[in-house]
Order: C-alpha cells, then structure tokens, then sequence
C-alpha cells in the first residue's frame, strides 16, 4: 500500500489492523480509490449541515459527570478518519458518506414491545432529553479517539418502547440503501449492518444515543442522524445510522461476528489482557497525537459497567 499518501494522523499497517484484513485484496482496491480526494476537502465536509432541521438543538448541555483523561480529539480527524462500511472499507470514506440522505428518518421500534411504532427522527428529539458527554472511543483495531458527543441515553428509548418482560435483547439495524450506499452492492458482506446489547447493558446509564458531536448535529461519516455510543465496548458495537430497534428474547447475530466470529464476538468488552487473535491490545494508539497508551480495562468504564457480567464469567466477554 505504499502508494497511498498518509495524512500525519493516519496509522502505518504495522500499528492497525482493520476489521476487513480478512478481505485485504478488496479492501485495497477500495482504499487507493478513496484517496484520489483532493487535499483540503475533507475538513469542509466535516462542517454542520445548516439545513439539518435539528441544528438548533445544539450545542445541548455538556454533563460534567463523564470525564476524560484525555485530550478531545480534532473534529476534523474524527470526522474524516472513520468505519463505515456502508460507503467503504478504507477510513476515506468521509465524502462518499455525503450521500447520506439524513430527512425524512424514520425509525421502527417491535419485536417484543407493548405496541410496535415508527417514529420520525425529529419527533423523537423531541421527547428525549438531549445532553452532551466526553466518551473515549476505543476501535478493535487498537486506536481511539475521545469525542464530545450530543444525545440522550438509551434507557430512555427503552423506557419509550415500553419492552414486555420476555424481551431479552435489543437488536439494532441500520438502514439499507444500495443506490445510497455503495459499500452495500459488496454482496459478501451480510447488510444490513446489525448490532445488539442485552436490555440490562441497553439500559446502564453509559449506552447513549448520538445525534450530535463538537455541538452540532453528528455528521454523516460519524453515523448521522442516530448513532450508538457503548464506550466500554469495542467501536464496532456502537452501530450508526439506525433505523430499528427490535427487541427480541433470541440473542442478534451482528455483523462482525457473522462475517467473522472467530474475531468478533457478540460482547466485545475492551479488554487489555485478551488480545485480538492477530494483534495485542496492550496498547492504543490516540489518533491525531502519535502518542500511545496503555489500553483501560472497559476502556477506563469498569466502575459502571463491570457488573453487568457477573455470573457471564463462562461467555466470551472480551473479544
Ligand atoms: N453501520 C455501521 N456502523 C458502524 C460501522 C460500520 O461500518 N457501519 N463501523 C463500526 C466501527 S468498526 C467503528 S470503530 C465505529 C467507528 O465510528 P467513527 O467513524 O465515528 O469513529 O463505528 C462502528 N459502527
Ligand atoms: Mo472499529
């Protein structure tokens, strides 16, 4: 891949090995097509689209609760430095992920819940309590950045869904749009992109649904206009751009661990002692500072999160 010109912040393939390594040809082949972006443009594209109908929304009231021991990451690293297959496998996919249409959205709440319903995305503002959280953001692929997310927690979903009390997971889905997103015409991946978390991990006060960052509504490459953030969890369960949430007593088969789950497993906690079976996850490396740093069991959340797995010692808890 030596011909791919590396922005400072961008890692060489020794430091990160991507999810898709697995499909390294055709990863590629998608990547030296990403970079014929002329320099300069990805950091406007960054920027807040003033037509989203819910920019006055933010900048919605930082909870100081949630702190870091970190610096911020550079929204325009964060905002071009990302995973979202739906538009690519190479982490340039910020302008092709302009295609995403973010109004009329629509999302579907059933499965095992009271009465089943959609709900505008606009709509669903309305009624939650929006607020902004400092999250680290640990990718499996040992990087990380910290990110001031807007949102509301996902109790709070849960709490509107009214779940019946066999209702054993929650199953999220994101949209499925092949003319929209052309990472979706690669058939070998199974679309659309699912994710699930127990209701118990669904309702801990750190699972949080983003529709904002930097105090503005999120953007399209970070997932817009409603995107997961599980912070103890490895990136990839912290699924964007949903449109369903199903609640459901059979435990969701998520995309990672059904194209891999030798690597990629249903819990997915961050843990610095059980590394990747192709890489370590001693360390991190904070994307756009160079710097390196041991990896935080939880990734630094235990005190919140660790006894959700009591009694779950025998599953598969960390990879
Ligand atoms: N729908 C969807 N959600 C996704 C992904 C994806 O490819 N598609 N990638 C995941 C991975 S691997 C990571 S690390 C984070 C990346 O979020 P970021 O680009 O905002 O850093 O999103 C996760 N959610
Ligand atoms: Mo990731």
């Amino acid at each position: 891949m030596n011909i791919i010109r590396r922005r400072g912040w961008e890692l060489p393939e020794r430091a990160a090995t991507p999810e898709h390594l697995f499909f390294n040809r055709r990863a590629f082949l998608a990547a030296t097509g990403a970079t014929l972006v002329a320099p300069g443009l990805a950091s406007a594209e960054g920027a807040a689209d003033t037509s989203d109908p819910s920019a006055h929304l933010y900048p919605a009231k930082r909870n100081e609760k949630y702190v870091l021991d970190r610096a911020i990451t550079d929204e325009a690293i964060n905002t071009t430095y990302n995973n979202f297959y739906e538009f690519g496998s190479a982490k340039t996919i910020s302008r092709a992920a302009q295609a995403l249409k973010l109004r009329p959205w629509t999302v579907k709440i059933d499965g095992m819940v009271a009465k089943p319903f959609e709900i505008g995305l606009d709509d669903l503002l309305a009624k939650m309590p929006l607020e902004e959280r400092l999250y680290r953001h640990r990718c499996v692929e040992a990087w990380s950045m910290a990110i001031p997310w807007s949102g509301f927690p996902l109790a709070k979903l849960v709490e509107l869904a009214q779940p019946l009390g066999s209702a054993k997971y929650l199953r999220m889905e994101t949209f499925l749009d092949r003319a929209m997103a052309p990472g979706q015409r690669a058939v070998w991946y199974p679309w659309p992109y699912v994710e699930g978390l127990t209701i118990a991990e669904a309702t801990n006060e750190l699972a949080f649904l983003v529709t904002g960052a930097y105090g503005k509504p999120v953007s399209k490459s970070q997932g817009a206009p409603l995107r997961l953030a599980v912070p103890w969890k490895y990136g990839f369960k912290s699924i964007k751009s949903i449109v369903r949430f199903n609640f459901t007593d059979q435990r969701p088969n998520t995309f990672w661990e059904a194209l891999q789950a030798s690597e990629y497993g249903f819990w997915a906690n961050v843990n610095p002692q059980v590394p990747h079976p192709r890489w370590s996850q001693a360390t991190e490396e904070l994307i756009g500072t160079g710097e390196r740093r041991p990896t935080l069991l939880f990734n630094g959340y235990a005190d919140y999160v660790a006894n959700l797995y009591q009694g779950l010692e025998g599953e598969r808890l960390w990879a």
